[in-house]
């Protein structure tokens, strides 16, 4: 059985336990990798949302920016446009956490004010001077994620001398650098950034050595969902990754990832509960169903 742990905020918390947690990614952008415009509209999004918590997503993760590589920047009053109203008809409609994908204080402030929970920083609160203080002070947790560059560039030369090495030090640095600004230690996770300034090979190496990341001492995110890497294994598009996609989260949570960062909840929710009931032994199994027995074989 895996040890129980917490990311806390400020109206509650995600236990780590027994249970590797799924966090639903919900792109309001128009120009993500797999789902640009997908959920551009805000009433499609919202809809999206419910149903990924339905789905059994522990986490909704809201962005209005997408941080493909080669994608400009987008302005804060269109990204705060595209979130804002999500945000709080979601929060209207279910308790369920909600974490918000920025690198702009402004846009974290104005969901945490709407009522998210977590800041999901893949600038680990580089890129924006009042970040750190506006997720101190509104008690939200928040999520540190590793990138060598800016998404416009970071894909041109990523280099590593040891890169397992590389990213655990980075997210050390910026989890301590996080606590020294008053945001205490039980509400940051960390990260390292799959595909965020990193080659396929790096990706596939820091996939392997999770609990290297996880030994930094914070829970551990993992996002690999319908990403270019798997595209350079499976030879298919990014809506044809999901099967990739479920291995290498099963893989990254068998190694010490606690919450996965995807874009199909219900199919990874299953993925995991499988995932789950291997590394905890079958301790936390649920009572057999009749269905199932009658499938059983
Ligand atoms: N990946 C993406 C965006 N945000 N946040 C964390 N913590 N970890 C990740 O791996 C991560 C992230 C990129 O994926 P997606 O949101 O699907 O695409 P886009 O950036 O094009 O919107």
């Amino acid at each position: 059985m895996r040890p129980t742990t917490f990311l806390r905020f400020r109206r509650g918390e995600v236990v780590l336990g027994p249970v590797t947690r799924v966090m639903g990614v919900l792109n309001v952008t128009p120009d993500s990798f797999s789902d640009g415009g997908a959920y551009l509209d805000p009433d499609a999004a919202v809809r999206r949302g419910l149903q990924m918590a339905a789905d059994g997503a522990d986490i909704l993760d809201v962005g209005g920016e997408s941080t493909r590589p080669g994608a400009e920047p987008v302005g804060e009053a269109d990204e705060l446009r595209r979130v804002l109203r999500v945000v709080t008809e979601i929060r209207r409609r279910s308790s369920i956490p909600i974490s918000i994908d920025t690198t702009k204080a402004v846009v974290a402030r104005a969901a945490l004010d709407e009522g998210a929970d977590i800041v999901n920083d893949v600038g680990a609160l580089r890129f924006d001077p009042d970040m750190a203080g506006t997720v101190a002070r509104a008690g939200a947790a928040v999520v540190l994620m590793h990138m060598q560059g800016v998404p416009r560039t970071m894909q041109a030369a990523p280099a590593y001398g040891d890169v397992v090495a590389e990213v655990a030090a980075f997210l050390a640095e910026r989890a301590a650098a996080a606590e020294a600004a008053g945001i205490p230690a039980d509400r940051i996770a960390v990260d390292p950034g799959i595909g965020f300034g990193k080659t396929a090979e790096h990706n596939l190496i820091l996939l392997d050595r999770i609990d290297a990341i996880a030994a930094v001492g914070r829970p551990v995110v993992v996002g690999v969902s319908r990403k270019a890497f798997l595209g350079r294994i499976l030879g298919r598009p990014p809506l044809e990754r999901l099967e990739g996609t479920l291995a290498a989260s099963v893989l990254a949570a068998a190694r010490g990832a606690r919450i996965l960062r995807v874009h199909d909840v219900a199919e990874a929710r299953r993925a995991l509960d499988v995932a789950d009931a291997i590394l905890n032994e079958g301790l936390a199994l649920p009572s057999p169903r009749p269905e199932a027995e009658r499938h059983a074989g």
